[in-house]
């Protein structure tokens, strides 16, 4: 349990800048790790993960287990040997849903012993995850379920020393359940914390006030995790609200579809217009793929060879790794306005 922000490196009202010393790489905060399924971050190598400032990966424990399995891995050396990825991983639990598929009835102890196993610098508990959009006693129930499953995740976890149990916070759009799912998680003083349960299709309103919540609640000195999240314009309030690292599959799977993200919102590589277009992807961004490739080009790839959506993951995965370094613009303090966040008291402006 040494997981801890080592240094802040610059703060203003609630948002904060800060490195994250990691067994295998020293992060700075606020990040956004993209996602992985069988061990790739699909169409880059990890040199060009590198190469992009990714300080970061995440790897689905669902998805490992299929393939290439726990067994490859344990004779690997682990995920890090075995992808030859050198920095930082976190591996997800994938939620009580995902992992219910198997039908086990130690499913919790079997979740947290493959995460040994799997090797991340950060292992997430299991949590009983629940659509925001569903109401009722179902919301309850999970977020008990979640605190009760996170003593059998602490009590099974065999490597405290060099991996980092984060807990998530559950408990859907209700600040009281939310409530007693923080504080039950900060009383087990565990190294890191998740806000889960959320980007599931609630309005931004709600998102925001349980984000707010939760990182007003949780401990100052620890990563705060929103998961799932994602846009751009959720990352920077996020940031805003004190919280630090981000997770999405959002910019490689718009790629995938031929979306490129620009400061002005998003640009389609498949449109016409894009045919004769000898501008790069976004002028003011200076990736590999912008220096050095136009919009016609990657438009006459985009429908016909790998190279297009790579490059455009590429450049998306640059662009919204940038995102959390920047100032928090004009127009998130707008957002906040709408969104009934008190600006003058979470909302500020930062520089890593
Ligand atoms: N729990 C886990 N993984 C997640 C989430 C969660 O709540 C979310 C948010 N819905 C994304 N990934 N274990
Ligand atoms: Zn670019």
């Amino acid at each position: 349990m040494f997981c801890f922000l080592s240094q802040v490196l610059g703060r203003f009202n609630r948002a904060r800048a800060a490195r994250l010393a990691l067994p295998h790489h020293v992060c700075q905060t606020p990040l956004f790790m993209p996602v992985g399924t069988q061990g790739t971050i699909k169409g880059l190598t990890t040199n060009q993960l590198e190469e992009i400032g990714c300080q970061i990966i995440l790897g689905n424990t669902y998805h490992l287990a299929l393939r290439p399995t726990s067994e490859l891995l344990d004779e690997a050396g682990g995920l890090h040997k075995f992808m030859n990825w050198p920095r930082a991983l976190l591996t997800d639990s994938g939620g009580f849903q995902m992992v219910s598929l198997l039908h086990l009835a130690d499913i919790t102890e079997k979740g947290v012993t493959f995460q040994n196993r799997i090797g991340a610098d950060i292992i997430m508990a299991l949590d009983d995850v629940v659509k925001t959009t569903i109401t009722g006693p179902r919301i309850e129930e999970a977020m008990y379920r979640t605190l009760r499953w996170i003593d059998r995740c602490i009590a099974a976890h065999e490597r405290p020393h060099d991996q980092n149990l984060f807990g998530i916070v559950q408990g859907g759009l209700d600040p009281i359940l939310r409530d007693i799912c923080v504080r039950g998680l900060v009383d087990r003083n565990l190294p890191g914390y998740a806000i889960g349960g959320l980007a599931g299709g609630e309005d931004k309103d709600s998102f925001w006030r349980v984000v707010a919540q939760c990182t007003a609640a949780l401990p100052e000195d620890k990563p705060r995790y929103v998961m799932g999240v994602g846009y751009p314009l959720d990352i920077v309030v996020c940031s805003a609200l004190g919280a630090d690292m981000y997770d999405c599959v959002y910019p490689t799977r718009t790629a995938r579809f031929g979306t490129a993200l620009v400061p002005e919102g998003v640009l389609k590589l498949k449109h016409r217009a894009m045919a004769d277009d000898t501008r790069p992807i976004d002028p003011t961004c200076s990736c590999m793929v912008c220096k050095n490739y136009t919009r016609a080009y990657i438009h006459c790839l985009v429908t016909k060879d790998a190279m297009g959506s790579q490059l455009l993951s590429y450049h998306n995965l640059y662009y919204i790794m940038q995102f959390p370094k920047g100032d928090v613009p004009e127009w998130v303090c707008n957002a906040m306005e709408v969104a009934g966040i008190d600006i003058s008291s979470c909302c500020a402006p930062f520089s890593s």
